[in-house]
């Protein structure tokens, strides 16, 4: 039996305090390390809720800064009010045992409530804000697959006890294909006791993109808030990121993410002026916001934060201007690029991304995606990248251009939009690609040659100044053209080892079989069925820049 409300919750005594916090080494990104820090204690106070009567009087009302969870229903369980739990070492071996179920300590967080208490991190004076009283309601999409029954449990809790009821439109928990039989009958039986909650089951996995839109399309709050299926909205979260649509409803307002721990379920704080931003390709990350941003704007702790890219996860959006937008490209397959896709299209488009200070929601970083990729992980994510690197959509919207938003939202940004450069190196001919009288061939190699400089753009393209390498279905299979990112047959893909390109490079024009292959007997290029052993479809740049 998994646990659930009513399932009674072991004692206290099991789980020994925390003394130290364990550190967050599955967190993705580097700085987000730093920016944990342990809460110490919870600020318990035991008066309203949102189940209390309290009248509200039209206009503005304050964000409530309490509610129910901060009376827990079991004091004494472990894991309550966010602390740390750490297992005696005689349970190793169980936290092992299901830690892939997943990639996160499964067993513990069976143990703890499924609606415990956190401790409100909000900036102090985020309980006296006033919100007005004429909000749009919302509707809550959580997409899942085989996610954890307690962590699944946990993120629906949340919602349903720390969102005012007049704002909560529905629940809209979206099964990617769940393969795991407690999802179905059980999870069923159990979200019929909240008539809020709807269950939407799609016959085939979709990928959280295809999921989302889903969703989004049966959805009839006003707002569409997206959430990851394991995470855990604290005290007043809504209300702060409604206020802000209501205000403008092309403003698309995201939580502060804080951290649980994926070891001890601890739920812990982050720092403040933390913005989303992106590297090249579109890898993204956390930047303090700088100091003298924050000074010149005389900035509060409590202020809305700009944020060039969102993480993707967790945001409000006006369910009209989503559509507007386009929603999301439904190209996109199961993990990655859309939160570029969507901020991109937002900026450009005349919207604004804001981390909201006073809106917090925890959630599990963790290692590894638990589930399955139906194709290769790598080449999926890169596939959906090199998809949103093109997109056209702002013409059909008269939006501005990437380039605007590069110069005008992201100005800080100054890494290029090159994967790697210098020269190409043959494995088999062990010579370097060079250009000879408008066309291929391969010359000893020398770093001083500009013949023999090429980039790998982060749109694939092999490029040689103005002319990038082109697959052709006729002839020898290739010819050079004038480079421009819209063509697919100036794009290859490769896969990168930890320091150089070694790999094929493979037309994604003609066929993914196709691979640039070098000719040993007149030094020329060509395109030939890709052959794992090739050592003459092996090529290298001198100069890679590994993420
Ligand atoms: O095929 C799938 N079908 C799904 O329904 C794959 C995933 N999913 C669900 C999954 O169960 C989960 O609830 O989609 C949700 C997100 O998947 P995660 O939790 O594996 O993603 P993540 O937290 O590792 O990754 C972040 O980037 C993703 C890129 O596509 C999404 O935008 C995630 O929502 C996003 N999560 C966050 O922004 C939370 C904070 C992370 C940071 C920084
Ligand atoms: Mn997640």
């Amino acid at each position: 039996v998994k646990s659930g409300v009513n399932v009674s919750q072991p004692k206290a005594e099991e789980a020994l305090p925390a003394k130290t916090i364990s550190q967050q080494t599955h967190v993705k990104d580097a700085n987000k390390k730093e920016m944990v820090k342990q809460f110490s204690k919870p600020n318990i106070n035991l008066q309203a809720g949102y189940n209390s009567s309290a009248v509200r009087k039209p206009g503005v009302h304050k964000v409530l800064s309490l509610d129910m969870t901060h009376a827990p229903r079991d004091p004494n369980a472990i894991g309550q009010f966010g602390l740390a739990v750490i297992l005696p070492g005689s349970k190793d071996a169980e936290v092992m045992k299901r830690w892939n179920e997943g990639h996160f300590n499964v067993y513990l967080s069976d143990q703890i409530p499924v609606d415990r208490a956190v401790p409100d991190t909000r900036p102090e004076t985020c309980a006296q804000d006033l919100v007005h009283n004429s909000l749009p309601t919302t509707t809550v999409i959580f997409c899942f697959v085989d996610e954890v029954w307690s962590t699944l449990l946990r993120s629906v809790h949340s919602v349903l006890n720390r969102s005012p009821p007049q704002l909560l439109m529905e629940i809209i928990l979206v099964d990617d294909a769940s393969t795991k039989d407690y999802l179905k009958e059980q999870l069923d039986e159990y979200m019929s006791q909240f008539p809020k909650v709807r269950i939407i089951r799609l016959k085939e996995r979709q990928g959280l993109i295809r999921a989302r839109l889903a969703g989004a399309a049966v959805a009839k709050g006003e707002v569409l808030t997206f959430l990851d299926s394991h995470i855990e909205c604290n005290v007043g979260w809504l209300e702060p990121l409604l206020e802000r649509i209501h205000l403008d409803r092309k403003k698309v307002p995201c939580p502060v993410i804080e951290v649980i721990s994926d070891k001890d379920m601890s739920y812990m704080l982050v720092d403040n002026f933390q913005r989303g931003i992106f590297k090249w390709p579109m890898v993204f990350g956390w930047s303090p916001v700088p100091e003298d941003v924050i000074k010149k704007n005389n900035m509060k702790v409590t202020d809305p934060i700009r944020c060039p890219v969102m993480a993707g996860g967790l945001f409000s959006i006006d369910k009209k201007y989503f559509f507007e937008l386009g929603a999301y490209d439904p190209g996109l397959d199961v993990w990655g690029g859309e939160n570029m896709e969507i901020s991109f299209k937002i900026w450009m488009c005349g919207g604004e991304i804001e981390i909201i200070p006073c809106s917090r929601v925890g959630h599990i970083f963790r290692g590894q995606n638990p589930y399955k990729f139906p194709k290769d992980r790598q080449k999926t994510v890169e596939r959906n990248l090199a998809r949103v690197a093109e997109i056209e959509l702002r013409k059909r919207l008269k939006c501005k251009s990437f380039k605007w938003y590069l110069d005008n939202v992201f100005p800080d940004m100054d890494t290029p939009a090159i994967k790697a450069e210098g020269l190409v190196f043959n494995r088999g001919l062990r010579k370097c690609l060079a250009l000879r009288k408008d066309s291929l061939s391969f010359e000893i190699c020398d770093l001083s040659k500009q013949s023999q400089q090429f980039n790998y753009t982060w749109m694939r393209n092999i490029r040689h100044q103005d002319l990038c390498v082109a697959a052709q279905s006729t002839g020898s299979g290739f010819a050079l053209l004038p480079c421009d990112n819209t063509k697919r047959e100036l794009r290859w893909y490769y896969k990168t080892s930890n320091t150089a390109l070694t790999e094929h490079l493979i037309s994604e024009f003609v066929s993914d079989h196709m691979c640039l292959e070098a000719e040993p007997r007149d030094d020329s290029v060509r395109l030939r069925p890709c052959q794992p052993s090739s050592v003459f479809q092996k090529w290298e740049f001198t100069h890679p820049y590994v993420r």
